[in-house]
């Protein structure tokens, strides 16, 4: 029951935040500062800059009475709550984004008339954003999905979105399929679920129907999906695009970004966990490394082809679903990305970038992609829904950063103020107005068109299976394994068999041996029946470059070591071990049974960054298990630090450790692994903390995957 309070006939300005008159309250601290008398400065005040007095009790009649209309106040700060949310992007909803700055490499003029690069070592501000697809805004980073990588260059000349992904080619050849494929692949319409996956029916019986998918289908079965860090991926422009030089010459082109911390993903089992432990992994990553000082950074890659090149390639560079394998064209660096501020609010700017695929400068222009064509549309159409007005460029994240005037006025939220009586052109009046440019203005490549309008699609667009089998082939032993494995998974959540047995017959022109092996982890014992391929798929040469791991460079930079410790942990040790992981550029954090910490052998009190269970070892890529004799048997009857241990074996992970952890092992039923013939099992008193550096820095343990999961 609630305590009636005795009516109050003073009441002060400034009060503490709950207190109720006449009831005695418990002050929380910091409540001081609510005492504090606000100046002309610091106080707070309504929209219209009017004084408030008091922003904790609503107006009422007597103590006790009605709440009054009256309410200005009240009534302002309520409804500006109602309208805090505006309809989030119907793809790409959940997205975390940062502050940086593009790096010229090398003067470009050339090839284009781009004016970012022109000048070697000159800067401009970039502002970009990262994202799932198919999840809403609340889902978890750890989806299985393709990640947008998009990025806005405040050029000199104006912006320029490049609004790419983190896969290079796309599910569909033409952008009238857009809006079935993601019904397809987000919630079911009837029941709202599932969320983030694309394991259920509808997704893999569209997919099924879609052949055209297929290439897609090998790189979001891959471990390309479940990246380790936005820091950690790739991006791609996907379609071509033209540069433009002053002369007016035009050179095809692929964006490509390459993470200086090289593409690097985590496993399956250990996404599904992660989504559990920390479902703000990806975000929570980048902004702490943004906040460290540990800025990302990207080279700015450019592949560049002319038209008698791309006639001379086996496909159509205007299909999306394709790519050009580094073999044939090579990256050239031509400049750098570096992250290095987190935004200040991320609903200004996060959620306000209004990223489109037609803005491009001067110096860029668009092909006939059809599926390039079809996104010149969507997204102006996106941003008028989502932002609300067609001013939403003068929302400071959109704002270009050279000056930007012309004729357009008035309309929703105008937050200029044009002056003068002269919005129109051509006009003999207002001297002062802008004039087109005669020489710098944004040029069309007068590329010739010709042709009848049909509703078609050119044959060199048929040939559906060359590159899907081209990307499983070129990847290592241990990728085939985890597509074979996504494969298993996704399919096995589909419960429509004919969806099925539709895709295991697509499979087999990708590739034999993965159909049949899917078809062995799905149980299916009938032959698999090839599906029509309109064109014979090709054997392509492999294209390593393709493969994350035929790529990964050694090292630990960028990555997090975990360390579990107990009371009478080793000081030097521990000492040891932090100093050489802070000098291979990784972290480290201390997960302890309780959150205070835990007190040395030396009598040091050394506070945890995690408990055990809020610590998993799914957050870290390396782990050292360095308990006391005491604290490795008490630890045993914890389950979440027998999971610790059983996980960061099964995920592959280097794992340094002390006799005393070996009730871990034998509670995790690890009792054979055997240090002798496991490269990531390093038992500190025979090896060094310099070994488990060095193991650490070698990656996972893929030679122990078979013994910890079936591999079809
Ligand atoms: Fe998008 N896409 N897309 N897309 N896309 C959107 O625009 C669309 C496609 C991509 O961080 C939407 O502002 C169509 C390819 C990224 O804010 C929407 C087609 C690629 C982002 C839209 C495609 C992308 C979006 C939703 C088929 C890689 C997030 C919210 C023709 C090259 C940008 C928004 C951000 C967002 C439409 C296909 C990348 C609805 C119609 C291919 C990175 O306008």
């Amino acid at each position: 029951m609630p305590t009636k309070s005795k009516p109050s006939a003073v009441k002060g300005p400034i009060d503490t935040p709950d207190s109720t008159v006449g009831v005695e309250t418990l002050v929380a601290p910091g409540a001081e500062l609510h005492q504090q008398a606000a100046d002309e400065t610091t106080q707070l005040t309504t929209n219209q800059g009017v004084p408030i007095g008091d922003n904790q009790n609503s107006l009422k009649a007597g103590a006790r009475g009605p709440v009054l209309l009256q309410d200005f106040i009240l009534r302002e700060k309520i409804m500006h709550f109602d309208h805090e949310r505006i309809p989030e992007r119907v793809v790409h909803a959940r997205g975390s984004a940062a502050h940086g700055f593009f790096e010229c490499l090398e003067d470009l003029s050339a090839i284009t008339a781009a004016d970012f690069l022109q000048r070697p070592g000159e800067r401009i501000p970039v502002f970009t954003r990262f994202s799932t697809v198919a999840g809403n805004k609340g889902s978890m980073d750890l989806a299985r999905d393709v990640r947008g990588f998009a990025v806005k260059f405040y050029t000199q000349q104006g912006n320029f979105d490049l609004v790419g992904n983190n896969i290079p080619v796309f599910f569909i050849q033409d952008a009238i399929k857009f809006p079935d494929l993601i019904h397809a692949a987000k919630q079911d319409p009837d029941r709202e679920f599932p969320q983030a996956q694309t394991a259920h029916d509808t997704f893999w019986d569209y997919i099924s129907l879609t052949p055209e998918s297929l290439h897609m289908v090998m790189w979001i079965m891959s471990d390309r999906t479940i990246p380790r860090s936005y820091r950690m991926m790739e991006g791609f422009g996907v379609h071509t695009f033209r540069l433009v030089n002053a002369a007016g010459e035009s050179t095809f082109v692929k964006f490509h970004w390459r993470p200086k911390l090289n593409a690097q993903s985590v496993i399956w089992d250990e996404a599904l966990k992660i989504n559990g432990a920390d479902p703000d992994f990806h975000r929570r990553d980048l902004w702490e490394a943004i906040d460290n000082g540990d800025f990302p950074e990207w080279e700015f890659c450019l592949q560049t082809f002319s038209q008698e090149e791309a006639d001379a390639l086996p496909f159509d560079v205007l299909d999306a679903t394709k790519l050009i394998p580094e073999e044939v064209i090579p990256l050239r660096v031509v400049g750098r990305m570096v992250l290095d501020r987190n935004p200040d609010n991320f609903f200004a700017e996060t959620e306000q970038v209004a990223y489109c695929a037609s803005h491009v400068v001067p110096g860029v222009d668009f092909t006939n992609d059809p599926l390039l064509q079809g996104r010149l549309f969507s997204y102006q159409d996106t941003q008028l829904k989502r932002l609300g007005s067609a001013n939403f460029h003068q929302i400071p994240i959109n704002q270009p950063r050279c000056p930007f005037h012309n004729l357009q006025r008035d309309g929703h939220m105008q937050m200029g103020l044009p002056k003068g009586q002269v919005n129109y052109e051509p006009s003999s009046l207002g001297e002062d107005i802008k004039r087109e440019s005669q020489t710098g203005g944004y040029r069309t490549f007068p590329n010739l068109e010709t042709g009848e309008q049909l509703r078609i699609r050119p044959e060199t667009f048929a040939d559906h299976y060359s590159q899907a089998r081209l990307f499983f082939l070129s990847q290592t032993q241990p990728e085939r394994d985890h597509i074979v494995a996504a494969l298993i998974f996704e399919l096995s959540k589909c419960n429509v068999a004919r969806v099925r047995t539709a895709m295991l017959s697509r499979l087999v022109n990708i590739d034999e041996s993965l159909a049949a092996r899917v078809a062995a982890g799905l149980g299916v014992i009938d032959p698999i029946v090839a599906a029509p391929a309109p064109v014979p798929p090709q054997d392509l040469a492999p294209s390593p470059t393709l493969s994350i791991l035929a790529k990964a460079a050694p090292g630990l930079v960028g990555r997090k070591v975990g360390v579990l410790v107990t009371d009478g942990v080793d000081d030097a040790l521990l000492d040891e071990l932090k100093a050489a992981v802070e000098a291979a550029g990784a972290k480290l954090a201390i997960i302890a049974p309780t959150i205070t910490g835990v007190t040395t052998a030396g009598g040091q009190l050394v506070s945890a960054d995690f408990r055990i269970d809020g610590g998993p070892s799914v957050l870290f890529d390396a782990v050292a298990l360095l308990p006391s004799e005491a604290g490795g048997a008490a630890l045993a009857l914890e389950a979440t630090a027998v999971n610790f241990v059983r996980d960061a074996f099964g995920h592959l992970k280097v794992i340094a450790y002390l006799p005393a952890a070996a009730p871990l092992f034998v509670k995790g039923g690890l009792s054979d692994a055997n240090p002798d013939a496991d490269a990531g099992l390093i038992n500190l008193p025979t090896k060094a903390v310099a070994d488990f550096i060095a193991a650490a820095e070698a990656g996972r343990i893929w030679a122990r995957e078979p013994l910890v999961r079936k591999v079809y």
